[in-house]
C-alpha cells in the first residue's frame, strides 16, 4: 500500500471562510507524523489548484462560486488519475465536499463500475433547481449520478461517474424534498441513524459492502466530518444533531480497510475557523490513523 495524500484546500462549493485552511489544519494536528507512523513517506503527492479569491465571483444565486469549483475539481481529477494509475491509494483532505466531483470523476477514470459510500448527515444530492442555498457542495452526488449543471457534469469526461445503485448513505440525516425524491426514484440505498441505532454499524457496513460488491469493482469512501455528532466536531459548517459517534465511526473505517477493493478515501468539510482549538482537525487526523492502522493491519494478515 502506497498512500497518495493530496490536499484540496479550497471553500468555495459553500459560503463560510474556512474550509480551504482544512488541509492545512490537519497537517498542524500531525498528519505527516500519521502518514511516518504507518510506513508511509511524509509527504504531499499533490495539492489541486485553486483560484485566487478575487478572481471567484458569486454570479448565479442557484449555482454559487461555480467557477471556483469547475477549476479545482478538474484539477483534482487529474491529480487522482494519475495516482490511482500508479497504483497508489489516494488519501484526500479537504476543503469542502463539493471536491468529491473532481474525486469520483478521477477515480471514475480506472474504475468504471465504481462503488460510493458516503458517510455524511446530508444527501449532496441537489440541482441548482432543487438546492436551497446554491452552494455547490450540496450537489456532488446528483453530478456524480449526471444530474445538474453540465460545467460539472463534464469534469473529467462526458460519461455519467457514478450509478446509483453503486452508492450508500450512512449516518443521513438532513435530506431537502428534492434529494428525497431522487433517492425514492433511484432508488439508493440508505442507512440512517434509526438504522444504524436498531442494527449496529458493524452488520449494517458488512451489508452495504456485500451490496456494493455484488456489482462494483471497487469502492472509496467520502467521510464528511458532519456525519459525525454535532459534539464531536466543533469545526465544521453544517452541523446536524443525533450524528455518529466515534465508535460507530471507527467501524466504518475498520470496516472499509478490510476490503481488497477499497481504493480511496476523502475526509472533507474540516473547518477551523468555527472553533477556538484544533480539535475537529485533530479528530480528522486521529481518524486517518485509525484507517492506516487498519489497512496495515490487513495487509499482515494476508
Ligand atoms: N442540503 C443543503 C444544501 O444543499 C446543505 C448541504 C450541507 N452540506 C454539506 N454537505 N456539508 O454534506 O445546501
Ligand atoms: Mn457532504
Ligand atoms: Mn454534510
Ligand atoms: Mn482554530
Amino acid at each position: 500500500m502506497n498512500i497518495a495524500y493530496i490536499s484540496v484546500p479550497y471553500r468555495y462549493g459553500q459560503g463560510k471562510p474556512g474550509t480551504e485552511h482544512g488541509p492545512a489544519a490537519v497537517e498542524e494536528a500531525g498528519l505527516f507524523e500519521t502518514l511516518a507512523t504507518h510506513g508511509q513517506e511524509a509527504v504531499r503527492y499533490g495539492e489541486a489548484a485553486v483560484l485566487p479569491e478575487d478572481a471567484v465571483r458569486e454570479e448565479d444565486a442557484k449555482l454559487k462560486r461555480l467557477e471556483g469549483v469547475v477549476h479545482t475539481t478538474n484539477d483534482l481529477q487529474l491529480l487522482v488519475r494519475d495516482a490511482l494509475s500508479e497504483k497508489r491509494f489516494p488519501l484526500l483532505v479537504g476543503g469542502d465536499h463539493s471536491m468529491a466531483i473532481g474525486t469520483i470523476a478521477g477515480l471514475r477514470r480506472s474504475i468504471p463500475r465504481l462503488g460510493a459510500i458516503w458517510f455524511d448527515a446530508h444527501g449532496d444530492l441537489n440541482t441548482p433547481e432543487t438546492s436551497p442555498t446554491g452552494n455547490i457542495h450540496g450537489m456532488p452526488l446528483a453530478v456524480a449520478l449526471g444530474e445538474g449543471h453540465q460545467r460539472l457534469t463534464e469534469i473529467g469526461g462526458t460519461d455519467v461517474k457514478l450509478q446509483p445503485e453503486h452508492l450508500v448513505f450512512i449516518g443521513l440525516r438532513d435530506v431537502d424534498p428534492g434529494e428525497q425524491e431522487l433517492i425514492d426514484r433511484l432508488g439508493i440505498r440508505v442507512y440512517d441513524m434509526e438504522a444504524i441505532r436498531t442494527r449496529g454499524m458493524e452488520a449494517i457496513m458488512k451489508e452495504a459492502i456485500a451490496y456494493l460488491n455484488e456489482t462494483t469493482d471497487a469502492f472509496y469512501l467520502s467521510f464528511d466530518m458532519d456525519g459525525l455528532d454535532p459534539s464531536l466536531v466543533e469545526g465544521t459548517g453544517t452541523r446536524v444533531a443525533d450524528g455518529v459517534m466515534l465508535e460507530d465511526a471507527q467501524t466504518v473505517l475498520n470496516s472499509c480497510a478490510e476490503q481488497e477493493n477499497f481504493i480511496a478515501a476523502e475526509f472533507v468539510e474540516v473547518n477551523p475557523l468555527l472553533e477556538e482549538g484544533n480539535g475537529t482537525a485533530i479528530l480528522a487526523n486521529a481518524l486517518i490513523g485509525n484507517l492506516l492502522q487498519a489497512m496495515k493491519n490487513q495487509h499482515l494478515v494476508k
